[in-house]
């Protein structure tokens, strides 16, 4: 079983010197694929994020919490399914966060929507966990990004994380030192 503090993300960014977190609500993996990506490549930016993090499994009231934290950055990368609805490990949280007001001022972060426009609602998820983060107060760091795979989700993410990673170091001060890995 885990412990008890096994939940807490902030906890566990604190101790082990992480800047971002990584979340994803995915029902096939996609999302949850592109959030490791995302990991893996914040290093190379000279940035340190913590494992993809499923919002089922962390305390999301800690949310607010990231503003203790120096240049932090919550990226949420985000499905959407059925009628605009969240996926089944991200219905929790979209429900709390839709209903409850918690004070997200000094929270940074960025969204990656996950879809397909033959939907009627399609990417509702990004669009409001995007729209929603603001309401509450948190400073959007880039532009909402939105995949559309009817079209091409890999391309869409590509592009995407290419105005992700310049926008965060600017945003933070800090100089693009790009790191080469083999
Ligand atoms: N995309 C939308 O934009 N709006 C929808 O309402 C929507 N409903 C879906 C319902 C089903 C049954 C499936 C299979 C896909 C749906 N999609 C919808 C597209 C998914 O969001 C898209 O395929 C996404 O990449 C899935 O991410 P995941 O692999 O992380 O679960």
């Amino acid at each position: 079983a885990p412990k008890a503090n096994d939940s807490s993300f902030i906890a566990k960014m604190k101790a082990s010197g992480k800047n971002i977190v990584v979340f994803y609500g995915s029902q096939t993996g996609t999302a949850e694929e592109f959030a490791l990506r995302l990991v893996k490549e914040a290093a190379r930016y000279g940035m340190k994020a913590l494992y993809p993090a499923d919002p089922e499994e962390c305390e999301m009231e800690e949310l607010s919490k990231l503003s203790e934290i120096n240049n932090s950055l919550v990226i949420f990368c985000m499905a959407t399914y059925g009628e605009g609805d969240p996926t089944d490990n991200a219905s929790a949280f979209y429900e709390w966060l839709k209903t409850e007001e918690p004070d997200l001022t000094g929270v940074n972060y960025a969204v990656f929507g996950l879809g397909n426009k033959t939907y009627e609602h399609f990417n509702s998820m990004g669009k409001f966990f995007d729209k929603r983060l603001e309401e509450l107060g948190a400073t959007r760091v880039v532009e909402a990004g939105v995949g559309d795979d009817d079209g091409n989700m890999e391309e869409d993410f590509l592009t995407w994380k290419d105005t992700l990673w310049p926008a965060v170091l600017d945003f933070f001060g800090l100089e693009m030192n790009l790191q080469e890995i083999s």
